[in-house]
């Protein structure tokens, strides 16, 4: 390992273990230099194609390698999904990210199916993310020109313990897409997964990872484990709340631009923990009842949160 790479690896480990009420504050300044404290960003998701996933993802309902309840469907029709975005926007979500349970984007007719989703929605004047699995160039240079937004490609965790959670494919594949995005002038959005057995350091080595990324992501998803039955993760003990909190907070100070997503796992948390969340520098949510195959708060009970913290969903 560099020197500069430790040095990094230990500014980390530093603001993430401050006292709590120092890192928060810390997290706040960095919030308010780039930030309206007062708006969150709301994102619906849309599942375009559910399950029959050859990756082994251990956290996943949607893998084939995991029993879990989940009825695969094919790929949407076109109407269906600009149908789903039109009632996202009207119910005040300003992005539309679309989900499919592919290992890799192959060319044909499928893509090409996709390519005018992205054209459809972005027609709606929404922010328009895709999560396909992996990329070329030449296919992420045709979303671009499609008009995607954004490319949501999470590293999920440390290099370290990755193997632990997948064995199909590697760290270098994820970095290599994660490029082929950014070459093609699309906006990253990469990030993790906690509370899949992951220690304390694997979490701050996510971090740095993301870190490394160049560009630096602009949207970084915290997601916590939603344990599905039938995975192998279906018994992971939940992440400790402060922990999370620490998490976002130190996410907030290490990339003051981003948007900081409080992602899967919300169902889980209380309004408070939300709420905490939220004052550490979150400053998204994805609203809907389902997020790709689990359940999410629904949308009223979202919108009551943010008037009980006196904030306002983010225009465009
Ligand atoms: N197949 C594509 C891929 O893996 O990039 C896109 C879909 S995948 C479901 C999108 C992300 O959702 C994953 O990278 C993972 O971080 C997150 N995710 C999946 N299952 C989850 C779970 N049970 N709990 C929390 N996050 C989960
Ligand atoms: C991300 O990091 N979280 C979202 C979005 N990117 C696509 C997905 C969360 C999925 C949670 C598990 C499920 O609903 O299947
Ligand atoms: Fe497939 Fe994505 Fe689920 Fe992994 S996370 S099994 S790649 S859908």
């Amino acid at each position: 390992m560099s020197t500069t790479l430790t040095r990094t690896l230990e500014r980390i480990a530093q603001i993430y273990h401050q006292p709590l009420p120092d890192l928060l504050f810390e997290a706040q300044r960095v919030h308010r230099e780039h930030h309206d404290p007062r708006t969150i960003q709301l994102c619906t998701l849309c599942n375009i194609k559910t399950g029959a996933c050859p990756e082994d993802c251990a956290y996943c309902s949607q893998s084939v390698h995991n029993p879990t309840d989940l009825v695969p469907q094919p790929l949407m029709d076109v109407e269906g999904v600009v149908a789903q975005a039109r009632a996202a926007k009207a119910s005040g979500a300003t992005r539309f990210c679309m989900g499919a349970a592919w290992r890799e984007v192959k060319d044909g007719p499928q893509f090409e199916r996709v390519l005018e989703m992205v054209r459809q929605v972005a027609a709606l004047e929404m922010e328009v993310c895709c999560t396909l699995g992996m990329l070329k160039p030449h296919q992420a240079q045709r979303l671009k020109e499609a008009g995607l937004t954004a490319y949501n490609h999470n590293l999920d965790t440390s290099p370290n313990y990755y193997g632990q959670i997948i064995t199909t494919r590697t760290y270098r594949d994820r970095l290599e897409t994660i490029q082929a995005v950014s070459a093609a002038g699309i906006s990253v959005c990469c990030g993790g997964i906690l509370g899949m057995g992951e220690s304390v350091q694997d979490r701050l080595e996510l971090l740095e990872a993301l870190s490394e990324l160049d560009p630096a992501p602009e949207s970084i998803p915290i997601n916590c484990l939603v344990p599905v039955p039938g995975t192998p993760l279906q018994d992971a003990p939940p992440i400790d709340p402060i922990d999370l909190v620490r998490m976002i907070a130190t996410t907030r100070v290490l990339f003051p631009r981003a948007i900081v997503r409080l992602s899967a796992g919300r169902l889980q948390m209380s309004d408070e923990l939300q709420a905490l969340c939220i004052v550490a520098g979150a400053n998204s949510i994805f609203t809907g009842t389902v997020l790709l195959t689990t359940p999410n708060p629904d949308n009223s009970h979202d919108e009551q949160l943010l008037n009980r913290l006196g904030m306002v969903p983010k225009a465009l």
